[in-house]
């Protein structure tokens, strides 16, 4: 039960969000060299704090895992610590668990390395990593300190207080008029002391505090205005500040604006849903006018409320969700071109949704593939891994074949709750951005990310992710089929 206490914990404390909006922990589906891993990350909600770090090893041949933090840019990134092994779970031996400091904010990743009957390989997982919330004493603790803080005091005093006036009595003498005078001058001393000492002390420990404070992240919110009839700008929003390093210089990973760098070809995507039907959904890519300013042409929209999610990844592969909500008139909109998608009117679906061209999409929810491993367990767990597969059917309900990457991926989804206060964008890869991974691996792909996928598509897809809390939830898958990107829609319910 001990080791568990710490993870109870972090589970108890308020949800974060970095990229993505309330939905923190890293779900990462991959390769280290010949060894299939989905690896789970649970960032610590307040840093300094430790990271908690699941590995499940798809095939039984592995023998040890080793695992060890590093800054995902500087010269933190160089000097690599000792890895630390990973615990192999007693009852299940293909799981294994370790936990990680992580001692400053910003953007770090996990390298994992397995040994196993293939040798030893190497795995890089993104994990930003931020403070949220700054967390009181807890009542037990303020109390006992408290008192060990007035004995201390109270003995200080009671030291000089007997050093100046009794030091130099002999046994049953009795104080003189002018030892007792310099007793109750030393008592006032004294006293003097530890009054400054308490009052300078909680003055230190407020502005450590406030500066604490002033170091958790914040959501970013865009600013957005209509144009032109369809013409979107967003203003990007940095609410963020720097946390300065040892030496009170600045850290190499700050959040700036003008840092953009491009996640499968776009240095944003932008999500845009109707609320609070959650039909309209459109995945477009607004274009960077000047930095921290974008501007996207809408497609056709209905009158109503909507919520936008901008994603975008800082230079450090630290990336951000930015957020806004907005209402709009009705749009008669542009045309969609290059990769920008989405669907109008969608009929949310339970297990199978309808695409164009009589294809259609079916959620395998039920059905249980070695891929599931032992994520049996339905209806769906809040904090637990899954894998969500889906399957693409023409229209004889054969598996599709005709499926193409879409920005280089075989699929893209977004996992939003209907309060449109958690959101995720997910790809087979996992919850991460595909730039982080790219430079977690030492930026070896193409811009547009084309040959990060390892897989060619088939009409199987499948994502890792887990529900931060319960509640209701829609999912939206999308992949390229016959030239056409097509949106499904699902629901989801976490408990
Ligand atoms: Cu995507």
């Amino acid at each position: 039960m001990k080791k568990f206490i710490p993870f109870i914990f972090i589970l108890l404390l308020p949800l974060a969000g970095t990229a993505h909006v309330n939905s923190p922990d890293v779900y990462f589906d991959g390769y280290a060299g010949p060894y299939h891993l989905l690896v789970t990350i649970r960032p610590p909600a307040v840093v300094p704090g430790v990271a908690q770090v699941q590995i499940r090893t798809v095939s039984s041949d592995v023998s040890e895992i080793k695992i060890l933090p590093l800054r995902m840019i500087g010269v933190g990134a160089k000097m690599a610590p000792l890895p630390d092994p990973a615990k192999r779970s007693k009852d299940d031996p293909q799981l294994f668990t370790g936990s990680l400091w992580i001692m400053v904010r910003g953007s770090w990743k996990v390298q994992i390395e397995v040994t196993g009957q293939k040798g030893v390989a190497q795995l890089d997982v993104p994990l930003p990593a931020v403070s949220t919330s700054s967390q009181g004493m807890q009542t037990g603790l303020g109390i006992l300190l408290a008192f060990l803080g007035l004995a201390l005091a109270a003995g200080f005093i009671g030291i000089i207080f007997a050093a100046t006036r009794d030091a130099a009595l002999k046994g049953g003498e009795t104080p003189a008029p002018a030892q007792t005078r310099r007793g109750r001058i030393g008592l006032a001393v004294a006293t003097a002391i530890v009054l400054a000492a308490f009052i300078l002390g909680n003055l230190w420990w407020g502005s450590e505090a406030s500066a604490n404070n002033r170091l958790n992240y914040r959501l970013p919110n865009m600013t957005t205005s209509l144009t032109a009839g369809s013409l979107l700008r967003l203003h990007l929003d940095n609410p963020n500040e720097a946390e300065p390093t040892r030496f009170r210089t600045e850290q190499p990973d700050r959040i700036l604006l003008d840092d953009l760098i491009p996640d499968h070809g776009h240095l944003m995507h932008l999500f845009i849903v109707r609320m609070p039907d959650m039909k309209t959904f459109w995945h477009l890519h607004p274009d960077q006018t000047q930095p921290g300013d974008f501007a996207v042409k809408l497609p056709i929209m209905p009158e109503g409320q909507y919520k936008l999610y901008a994603d975008i990844v800082h230079h450090t592969g630290f990336p951000e969700t930015q957020v806004a909500t907005v209402n709009l008139p009705a749009i008669t909109g542009e045309a969609l071109t290059g990769d920008n998608a989405g669907e109008l009117d969608l009929a949310p679906a339970d297990k199978v949704a309808q695409l164009s061209g009589g294809y259609r999409m079916v959620w395998e929810r039920d059905d249980l593939s070695s891929k599931d491993i032992s994520f049996k367990d339905r209806p769906f767990k809040a904090n637990q891994p899954y894998w969500f597969r889906f399957r693409v059917e023409d229209k004889d309900g054969k598996p599709a074949t005709d499926l193409e990457p879409y920005m280089g991926m075989a699929a893209h989804a977004v996992f939003l709750s209907t309060d449109g206060n958690v959101f995720a964008h997910v790809h087979p890869a996992g919850s991460v951005s595909m730039a982080a991974v790219n430079l977690a691996e030492g930026g070896s792909a193409k811009e547009d990310m084309t040959n990060m996928e390892h897989a060619e598509p088939s009409a199987e897809v499948s994502f890792p992710y887990g529900f931060p809390k319960p509640g209701d939830y829609r999912i939206f898958v999308q992949v390229k089929c016959a030239g056409k990107v097509e949106t499904a829609e699902f629901v989801a319910k976490a408990e």
